[in-house]
């Protein structure tokens, strides 16, 4: 189960238009689904901007990098050979394993010769007289095809705020999503991290390790849990694999594609003792999410998140021995309304004497300098600089590739308000376009790769009637948008993501609109809507012959 590099056979060559049934764009774990499942049927080609398949999980090996759910979950379903047959090493699984896995699929499903890889899709025109689409990359590849399949990823673009003196900086600068492939090494160097999401909480207590001095600058803190990984035991392991199929169903069938245990009810049930026996289960137990579902209102009702958050916060109070920085380090917004993160040692890195905590919140960065960077009171001498500041969330991935629709509208134009879709998978004006994962989708709140199966499935299956039936277009329209765009924002309504600026209303990229991009409806009732539209003879969607 190595990586195994192929000779490819490129089945398109750059130069004059070829023609395709259907391109898919990104080699992450949904482009591929998507592959595996409709190159039998059609004629499918792959545009993959990095040399190798994985998306996510080939871009961000930064130090630390692992994924925070359980790898027997966090897993393809479709084959039950697969994934009877893989060994997850650990538990929650790090990058170069997930990049394998990654691998392991393109070659077992024989997927490398439909992918060109190295091709960034850089234009994608809409032809309304042939009602195809045109797709060029960077190489010069061009492609028409009938449908497009955007499997561009969630967090893809990545975001470095636009600080004064970037360019001048005479050390190593590195985002940590585009990190490189060779070992960086950080042995007795001043290391700057910015940012504390997953990623910063991740790769912080690895470079602490070896960094002479690591600077982690904190804007806001995050809300960590230890994830407690360790090997997978291998009675676990066969737990999983004699029930797959039945966890499987579950996971389909559950708010965010998961298998854990959702029976809880509202705090106020319990008693105090009781409400604190349950936090320290989940807070012990193998999933952060664990930590979140502890009572069924605890992302509804203020109070009971409270307590959650509460108990989080004596967590790190307990850890870390600084009070002060302890503080810093305690969050003050609802748990659970940014992302929250699982980490290995994160508070305990605090303890260290080479780690320093700056507040950025109260001394902002206000540029780089050759020799490090400054913040509204100070100066850092540092060698490397890690920026580990996130992504243009949700619609970036989609907007930079130069999309435009009937009458040549542009996609940036189309969401210049914030981005609106029907299902999260449409957008009215651009027929035959399908997103995994947009906006408007549960994406990023759901189990990725069980929730790309689940949509590529639903796309593949409304493909298929498009073809037996003879439709030319499928499109959507404002009003769908708009009916949707009040589902996606009554359910957000319902919870308390809003009451926090966070990349799931855009609030993280300076200038971007705010708009609420996540379906919290749950992916259960996610899918039981997208089924429905399809078996009622697709309501709010116009297919044309
Ligand atoms: P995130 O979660 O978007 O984190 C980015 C971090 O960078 C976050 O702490 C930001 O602070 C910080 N940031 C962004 N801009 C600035 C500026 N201008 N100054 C200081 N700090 C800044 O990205 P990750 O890569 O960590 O994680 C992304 C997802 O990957 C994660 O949610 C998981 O799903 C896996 P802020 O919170 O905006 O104040």
């Amino acid at each position: 189960m190595t990586t195994v590099a192929t000779v490819r056979k490129p089945a398109i060559s750059e130069g004059p238009a070829e023609t395709a049934d259907i391109v898919i764009i990104g080699a992450g774990f949904s482009g591929m689904y998507a592959l595996h499942r409709l190159h039998n049927d059609y004629r499918v080609v792959c545009f993959e901007a990095g040399d190798g398949v994985g998306g996510t999980w080939y871009w961000n090996r930064y130090p630390g990098a692992r994924v925070d759910v359980e790898s027997m979950q966090y897993s393809y379903g479709f084959d039950d050979d697969l994934q009877q047959e893989w060994k997850w090493p650990e538990l929650f699984s790090a990058q170069p394993e997930l990049e394998a896995y990654a691998n392991h699929v393109a070659d077992r499903f024989d997927l490398r010769q439909y992918i060109q890889f190295s091709a960034r899709v850089n234009r994608l025109r809409f032809d309304e007289d042939t009602n195809r689409w045109h797709v060029h990359t960077e190489r010069g590849h061009h492609v028409t095809c009938k449908y497009v399949v955007a499997a561009t990823g969630s967090l893809d673009a990545t975001n470095i705020p636009n600080w004064p003196g970037l360019e001048s900086f005479k050390g190593q600068t590195y985002h940590t999503s585009k990190w490189p492939k060779e070992r960086v090494d950080v042995t007795g160097k001043r290391v700057g991290l910015i940012g504390t999401g997953s990623s910063g909480v991740q790769a912080a207590p690895v470079l602490a390790e070896t960094a002479d001095h690591l600077y982690v600058f904190q804007r806001t803190p995050a809300y960590s849990m230890p994830s407690g990984n360790r090997p997978l035991e291998p009675d676990y392991e066969r737990e999983w694999k004699d029930n797959y199929a039945a966890r499987r169903a579950v996971m389909y069938q559950s708010p965010s594609a998961v298998f854990l245990d959702w029976k809880a009810r509202p705090a106020a049930d319990y008693t105090p003792e009781e409400q604190n026996r349950i936090l320290e289960e989940a807070w012990k137990s193998r999933s952060a999410f664990q930590l979140l579902i502890s009572f069924s209102d605890s992302l509804t009702n203020r109070k009971s998140n409270d307590l959650i958050a509460e108990f989080a916060r004596q967590k790190i109070r307990q850890i870390v021995k600084d009070p002060s920085v302890a503080e810093l380090l305690c969050p003050n917004y609802p748990i659970g309304t940014k992302r929250p993160c699982l980490d290995c040692g994160y508070y305990e890195m605090f303890n260290r004497d080479n780690v320093t905590l700056v507040d950025v919140r109260t001394d902002p960065i206000v540029g780089i300098t050759p020799t490090g960077l400054r913040t509204t009171s100070a100066s850092y001498d540092l060698d490397i600089i890690v920026f580990a500041t996130g992504f243009d969330a949700m619609t970036g991935s989609m907007t930079r590739m130069n999309v435009t629709g009937v009458a040549g509208i542009d996609l940036r134009d189309r969401w210049h308000a914030g981005p609106t879709t029907y299902l999260g998978t449409f957008i009215a004006g651009f027929p035959n376009l399908f997103m995994v994962h947009g906006p408007g989708s549960p994406s990023v709140l759901a189990q990725m790769i069980s929730g790309g199966e689940w949509q590529v499935n639903w796309i593949a299956g409304v493909i298929d009637e498009m073809e037996r039936e003879g439709f030319e277009r499928i499109d959507t329209n404002l009003e769908s948008e708009e009916r949707w765009s009040a589902e996606v924002n009554t359910a957000a309504d319902a919870t308390l993501y809003r009451s926090t600026d966070s990349w799931y209303v855009g609030a993280n990229v300076a200038g971007k609109p705010r708009a609420f991009m996540v379906y919290t409806g749950g992916f259960d009732k996610f899918c039981r809507i997208c089924t429905e539209v399809q078996r009622s003879g697709y309501r709010g969607l116009d297919r044309t012959k």
